[in-house]
C-alpha cells in the first residue's frame, strides 16, 4: 500500500477462527516474526508479547481458546527505537507487521519440546543427539531412528526430561555444498513423534583454516536481505527462497551471509538442500546501545531465539554477533555476553564478527587493524570498501594485509554501486556505471590474491535493496544499487 510506504507505528491485524478442541490436547500460537514489537490478544485478554523482529516465538492458548468464535488480535509496532536492534538508523527497508507464517500447533499433552541432533565436530562417526520432552519426567523411553544409517536407537529420559547419546555410525555420508546429503531422522516417544530432515558434517578452525569434513573450505559467499525487490516486499515463501538462492548459485557460491538478521526458515532450510554454508547473525548493526543492560538482555534473548530455530542445521556454519561495532569496553562486554549466550546452547558452530576498522597504515605500508575483540572470534571477518568508500592507497597487486594474523579471515563486504545500465568511465567512481563496478571488483580481487589467511569472501551484494537512506535522485532515488543483480532481477557487468 503506497501510502504505508514510510509508516511507522502500530498496525491491527484480526481474525476469527475455530479449533477442534480434544482433551489432552495442547495449542499454541506459533508466530515466525512480528517487527518489531507486539502484543497479542486471545478473546479480549492479553496472552503474549514480544520484542525482536526477526525471530519466532510461541504462546500457549490451551486454555484461552474456545471451540468456535475465537478472536485473535495482534497488535504489532515498527518503531525504530534508540535501546533496540536494530536502532535508529540502518542500511536498508523497515518492514513492519506479521511478516512470516503464522501456525496454530496441536501438541499431545507431553511432546517432544526440543532436540539437537548432528555429527560430533570432531569425530566422523559419532553422532549426539540430545532430546527434551515438556516435562521434567525421569523414565520416559523415546527412540530415535534414521532409517538409512540402520540406527534405531532406545533411550530413557532422566530427571530432566532430557534424553542424551553418542551413536557410532558407519557409512555416513557427510553434507557439503557439492553433495548436500540430508538423511530422514524420526524421533519418538510414546505420546509424541517427529521427523526431520537433518545433514551431518564436521565443521571447525585450525590455525588460518576452516575444515569443513577434513578439508580446508574457501567461502566462496555472497549476502542478501530478506527481500524480493521486484516486489519491493519482504521475501517470506519458499518461492522466493528459491529466486534469492538460486541466483547465488548461478554465481558459483558455496554460502550465503544473511543480511543482517535472521531470515526466515524456507531460506534455511533450502539453502541447506540446495547447498550452501550459512552464516547468520542478530542485527547488532552500527549505533546499538551498549550501555544499556536492557538492550543486552534483548539481544542475548535474540540470539538465543536464533540458535535455538537454527541449530539442527547442518548448514549453519556461523553465528555472527555484530556489524561494525567500535571498540569499548561496555561493546566488548556487550558482545562477549552474547557469546556466552549462543554457547549456552551450541558451542559447535563458528563464531563471527564483521568488523569495519581495517585502515591503511602510511607508516608501515600495510592495512592493519586494531581490535583486540577478534581474539574472542573464530574467524575474523572484515567489510572493507576500497575503491568505493576508501581509495586505493597503493596499486590494488601491491597492497600488503596484516590483518588478524593466526586467525582465519574473511571479507564479509566490499563493492561499489553501479546503476543498471549505466555506461561510462570505469576509472571514475562517480559514474556509478557498471564499467566502473566490474574495475572495482577486479581491483579487490587482484589484492585478495595476496592476503595471507583470507578463507572467504562475500561481495556486498547480491541484489539491489531498498533503502531509506539512499536518496540520490536519479542513481539511488531509494535503493542501495551496490547487487549484482538489479532490481528487475538483470545481472550487471561481470568483473571478469
Ligand atoms: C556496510 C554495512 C551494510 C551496508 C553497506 C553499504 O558496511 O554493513 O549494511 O549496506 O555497508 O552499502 O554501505
Amino acid at each position: 500500500m503506497p501510502e504505508l510506504k514510510y509508516y511507522e507505528g502500530t498496525v491491527w491485524y484480526a481474525r476469527r477462527f475455530d479449533v477442534a478442541k480434544v482433551p489432552g490436547e495442547r495449542l499454541f500460537l506459533y508466530f515466525g516474526a512480528v517487527s518489531y514489537r507486539c502484543r497479542i490478544y486471545l478473546n479480549g485478554q492479553e496472552i503474549g508479547r514480544h520484542e525482536g523482529g526477526f525471530t519466532p516465538f510461541q504462546v500457549e492458548v490451551t486454555n484461552a481458546v474456545k471451540a468456535s468464535g475465537n478472536f485473535l488480535a495482534v497488535e504489532a509496532n515498527n518503531t525504530r527505537t534508540t535501546d533496540a536492534m536494530p536502532a535508529m538508523a540502518f542500511d536498508w527497508w523497515n518492514y513492519g507487521g506479521i511478516t512470516r507464517d503464522v501456525f496454530l500447533v496441536k501438541t499431545p499433552a507431553l511432546f517432544i519440546e526440543d532436540y539437537f541432533i548432528q555429527l560430533n565436530k570432531y569425530k566422523n562417526d559419532q553422532v549426539d543427539a540430545r532430546i527434551l520432552l515438556s516435562e521434567k519426567s525421569a523414565n520416559k523411553n523415546i527412540e530415535l531412528s534414521i532409517p538409512e544409517l540402520n540406527v534405531k536407537q532406545g533411550l530413557t529420559t532422566d530427571e530432566n526430561g532430557v534424553a542424551q547419546v553418542s551413536l557410532k555410525v558407519k557409512k555416513l555420508e557427510r553434507w557439503s555444498p557439492h553433495s548436500p546429503k540430508l538423511y530422514k531422522v524420526i524421533i519418538s516417544s510414546k505420546t509424541d513423534k517427529v521427523e526431520e530432515q537433518i545433514g551431518f558434517r564436521n565443521l571447525y578452525v585450525k590455525d588460518e583454516d576452516i575444515y569443513l569434513n577434513d578439508q580446508p573450505i574457501f567461502l566462496k559467499a555472497t549476502s542478501f536481505h530478506e527481500e524480493i525487490p521486484q516486489r519491493q516486499g519482504r521475501a517470506f515463501s519458499e518461492a522466493d527462497a528459491m529466486m534469492l538462492l538460486s541466483e547465488a548459485k548461478a554465481l558459483g557460491c558455496n554460502m550465503i551471509r544473511l543480511a543482517h538478521y535472521p531470515q526466515n526458515e524456507h531460506t534455511v532450510r533450502l539453502a541447506e538442500k540446495m547447498g550452501f554454508l550459512l552464516w547468520e547473525e542478530i542485527p547488532v548493526w552500527q549505533g546499538i546501545d551498549f550501555e544499556n543492560n536492557n538492550t543486552r538482555l534483548k539481544a542475548g534473548n535474540m540470539i538465543k531465539e536464533m540458535v535455538m530455530r537454527d541449530k539442527n542445521r547442518c548448514a549453519l556454519a556461523f553465528w555472527g554477533v555484530a556489524n561494525e561495532t567500535q571498540p569499548s569496553p561496555a561493546r566488548n562486554e556487550f558482545l562477549k555476553y552474547l557469546i556466552r549466550n549462543c554457547k549456552s546452547i551450541d558451542t559447535t558452530r563458528l563464531i563471527t564478527a564483521a568488523c569495519d576498522l581495517v585502515r591503511f597504515d602510511k607508516t608501515k605500508q600495510q592495512f592493519v587493524m586494531d581490535d583486540p575483540f577478534i581474539k574472542e572470534l573464530d574467524v575474523v571477518a572484515v567489510n572493507k570498501y576500497m575503491g568505493w568508500y576508501h581509495q586505493w592507497p597503493v596499486s590494488p597487486d601491491k597492497a600488503i594485509w596484516n590483518v588478524a594474523k593466526g586467525q582465519p579471515l574473511i571479507i564479509s563486504e566490499f563493492g561499489g554501486e553501479a546503476l543498471l545500465g549505466q555506461t561510462g568511465n570505469a576509472d571514475i567512481v562517480s559514474s556509478w556505471s557498471e564499467d566502473y563496478q566490474a574495475a572495482l571488483y577486479r581491483n579487490n580481487l587482484a589484492m585478495f590474491k595476496n592476503i595471507p589467511n583470507l578463507r572467504g569472501t562475500a561481495p556486498w551484494i547480491l541484489f539491489d535493496f531498498r533503502s531509506p537512506f539512499r536518496f540520490h535522485p536519479t542513481n539511488q532515488d531509494g535503493w542501495n544499487r551496490k547487487g549484482l543483480v538489479s532490481d528487475q532481477g538483470l545481472r550487471k557487468k561481470p568483473g571478469t
